[in-house]
C-alpha cells in the first residue's frame, strides 16, 4: 500500500505533540510519572516513526489489550434513543466524491487465493446486522451512534479469504488456518488502517451501510465503512475500497505517524 503522504517539518516535538490526545495521555503519562522530562523525551531516538519510550508503551499497551480480549466481551450496547450524528471527523482518502454506482469492494487473501470484488448488494445479501455503540476519537470526543451492516465475521467466512486454504466456512466455527491480520484502504489508498484478526472477527465488527436508519453519507464513510466499537474512531475507516486478509501486519496510516498500531481500549 502506499505511503502516508510526507509531513515536511515535521520533527520530533510535533510528533510528540501529535501524540498529546487520549492516546498520549492514557499511556504516556505512566512514562512521563516514572522516568521525567520532556526534554529527556524529546531528545530520544525514534522508533518506527516514534520515540522509543512512547513505542515501548504502545507496545506494551498491545499486550495488554491482546491477553485482555475476548470475542464474548462486548464494547457496551446504548438504548437506540441514545444515538446522535457524530461530528464528520477526518476526509483523509475521501476526496474526490466518489460514484457510488462504480463503487465496488475488492476482498483479497494471501498469494494463491483468487480475490473477489463485491457490489454494495453483496455485502446488504449477507445477514444485516444493527448495533447502537460508542464512535470513541483518540481526541477525547465520543458519540452513541446507531448503525447497520454486515459483520466482517461473515465476509471473511463467506469468502473464505481470512483462512490459509481460502475455502469458504461456517462462521460460527472458525477454522485453525486464520491469518492473523486485516488490512483496509480507500479506493485511492490515501487511508489504510491494520487489524488483528481478533478485533476484525469480533461480533460488534460492521461494514456498515447506515447510519441512523439512514443509508450512510459521503462525509461519514458512503457506501461501506467500519465500525468496530472495540476500538478508537482512527480505525473506523470510512469509504472501504479494499479488504486484504494477510499473515503479516498491514500498514496503518495513524500509527505510521506516532499512534498506537492496536488501538483497541
Ligand atoms: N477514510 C477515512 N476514514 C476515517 C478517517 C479519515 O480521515 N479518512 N478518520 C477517522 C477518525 S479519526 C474518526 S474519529 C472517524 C470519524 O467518523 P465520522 O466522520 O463518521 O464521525 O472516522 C475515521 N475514519
Ligand atoms: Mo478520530
Amino acid at each position: 500500500m502506499a505511503a502516508g503522504p510526507s509531513r515536511p517539518g515535521d520533527d520530533l516535538e510535533a510528533r510528540l505533540r501529535s501524540t498529546t490526545r487520549r492516546g498520549f495521555a492514557i499511556s504516556g503519562a505512566t512514562i512521563l510519572a516514572g522516568f521525567g522530562t520532556w526534554r529527556w523525551l524529546v531528545t530520544r531516538s525514534l522508533d518506527d516513526g516514534l520515540i522509543w519510550p512512547l513505542r515501548r508503551v504502545h507496545n506494551l499497551n498491545e499486550r495488554i489489550g491482546r491477553a485482555a480480549f475476548s470475542p464474548s466481551r462486548r464494547a457496551r450496547d446504548f438504548p437506540r434513543s441514545a444515538a446522535r450524528e457524530p461530528r464528520v471527523n477526518g476526509t483523509i482518502g475521501m476526496e474526490p466524491a466518489l460514484d457510488a454506482g462504480a463503487w465496488r469492494l475488492r476482498v483479497e487473501g494471501e498469494a494463491g487465493a483468487a480475490p473477489r470484488v463485491l457490489d454494495l448488494d453483496a455485502i446488504r445479501a449477507l445477514p444485516r446486522h444493527e448495533q447502537t455503540t460508542e464512535l470513541k476519537c483518540i481526541e477525547g470526543w465520543s458519540t452513541v451512534v446507531h448503525w447497520a451492516g454486515a459483520r466482517l465475521a461473515d465476509l471473511a467466512a463467506s469468502t473464505g479469504l481470512a483462512s490459509r486454504g481460502g475455502r469458504p466456512y461456517d462462521p460460527a466455527s472458525p477454522p485453525a488456518d486464520l491469518l492473523d491480520y486485516v488490512g483496509m484502504s480507500t479506493p485511492d489508498a490515501g487511508y489504510y488502517v491494520g487489524l488483528d484478526m481478533p478485533g476484525a472477527l469480533h461480533p460488534q465488527t460492521l461494514l456498515c451501510y447506515e447510519m441512523d436508519g439512514q443509508p450512510l453519507s459521503p462525509a461519514h464513510g458512503a457506501p461501506l465503512r467500519l465500525v468496530i466499537p472495540v476500538k478508537y474512531g482512527i480505525k473506523n475507516i470510512k469509504r472501504i475500497g479494499t479488504i486484504r486478509f494477510a499473515d503479516s501486519r498491514p500498514a496503518d496510516y495513524w500509527a505510521e505517524n506516532g499512534y498506537d498500531w492496536y488501538s483497541g481500549h
